[in-house]
């Protein structure tokens, strides 16, 4: 089973992290896990830190001659930025005195850290609170997504709504993602079509009009949130357990997804929306057709009692607006215990197409758990051998 850790501050010299568990000889270069870097890096309404990182992946172990070797795989990227922060961001002791903030902002993790780990410098607490994380995070599931593409099974997102602007009818929106979804690469062609729009919108009429609306944002010094949905395909039935709670893959995609900072709301399939109709309206019946069991509709997601039913996987999720305001909130200083306004730190004014991108990579090793869970091997032959003898598609 794969087994993953990450480590590393926002400014401090890289972010590392490990993979346990990875099948051997799979091929693996560095230029497929930069490929979803940069796309992590990517969507209107970034800061200035995406000007100044370029995020590429050094492979320390587990990877000889481009293949795996079934050993850990160590990553690292690292930080551009540092080289502004080097004293700040010492490891060893300076002799200096660093500034200290003690300002929280609303909606961050700066308040909780700072009790919770006893600091009297919120600099600690933001650190690794930041989004920054999400790099390795990436780095670490397009390893898995790598094993996922050996099985066909493909992985893709695109925005659904930012702020307030987003589709009103999904009547057009569901055919273009059925005929995407019928393609070669599958759920991935969701992901290439998506990819072409600086807020990954499939519609290119809302995505400008989700350019105006945080453009509209930046100006008023405020910031965005919005809603993403994330799709697999060439899934087998079976993966996951009903029989344990722990074994859901429901749960397990959901803590996934949710653990993305600033992610505040996850459902699967029609999740929310079901719960407002009549359950003979909210389930999907099963049919035969030319011998196969077929779907004719998709509205639990892709999972039926925390198992995949082998309909594409369908996970929507929730960001809330970014929590660093350039017109703050009102907070308090901790240290003099007055209130004031929340700092300002350079930040995203809309991060959802990153976090879509994010979203895509980090349910991968989750996935691949299942699979390595119901079908096993060491190498990726083996894997494969198994997968393709055993998994029943619909
Ligand atoms: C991020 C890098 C950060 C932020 C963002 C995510 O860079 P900096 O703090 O140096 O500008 O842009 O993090 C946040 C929005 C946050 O609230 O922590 C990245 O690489 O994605």
């Amino acid at each position: 089973m794969l087994r993953l850790i990450t480590g590393g501050e926002s400014h401090g010299k890289g972010l590392i992290g490990i993979i346990d568990g990875v099948p051997s000889n799979l091929e693996l270069g560095s230029d497929y896990i930069n490929n979803q870097l940069f796309r992590r890096q990517q969507g209107y309404g970034r800061g200035g830190r995406m000007r100044i990182e370029s995020d590429k992946v050094e492979i320390l172990s587990g990877v000889r001659h481009g293949k795996t070797l079934g050993s850990p795989i160590s990553l690292v990227i690292y930080n551009k930025d540092f080289q502004n922060w080097a004293e700040k961001m010492s490891a060893e002791k300076t002799g200096k005195d660093a500034e200290k903030i003690t300002v929280p902002r609303p909606g961050h993790a700066d308040l909780v850290g700072y009790f919770k780990y006893q600091f009297d410098d919120i600099r600690n607490v933001i650190e690794r609170a930041s989004a920054r994380e999400t790099a390795m995070r990436v780095a670490l599931g397009a390893i898995a997504r790598k094993i996922l593409e050996e099985l066909n099974i493909r992985i893709g997102s695109h925005v659904l709504s930012i702020g307030s602007v987003g589709y009103r009818d999904r009547s057009e929106l569901d055919e273009r993602i059925h005929n995407l979804l019928r393609k070669r690469n599958g759920a991935e062609a969701i992901s290439n079509a998506a990819d072409k729009s600086e807020v990954r919108a499939l519609d290119e009429h809302l995505g400008f009009r989700m350019i105006q609306q945080i453009k509209k944002a930046k100006k008023m010094g405020d910031t965005l949130g919005g809603i993403f949905e994330v799709m697999v395909s060439g899934l087998p039935i079976g993966l996951g357990s009903y029989v344990q709670f722990d074994r859901k893959l429901d749960g397990l995609l959901s803590a996934a997804v949710m653990s993305i900072q600033a992610i505040k709301g996850v459902e699967i399939g029609d999740g929310f929306e079901n719960a407002r109709r009549f359950g003979s309206q909210a389930h999907d019946e099963i049919l035969v057709k030319r011998g196969r069991i077929f779907r004719p509709t998709n509205r639990a997601g892709g999972l039926e009692g925390g198992v995949t039913n082998g309909q594409p996987l369908i996970i929507r999720a929730a960001m809330k607006p970014i929590s660093t305001l350039m017109q703050p909130l009102r907070s308090i200083d901790l240290a003099k215990r007055r209130e004031v306004l929340a700092r300002r730190e350079r930040s995203d004014f809309c991060a959802v197409p990153a976090a879509s991108v994010i979203a895509e990579n980090v349910i991968a090793p989750v996935i691949v758990n299942a699979v390595l869970e119901k079908f096993g091997g060491d190498s990726i032959h083996e894997l494969k051998i198994r997968y393709f003898k055993e998994a029943v598609f619909n």
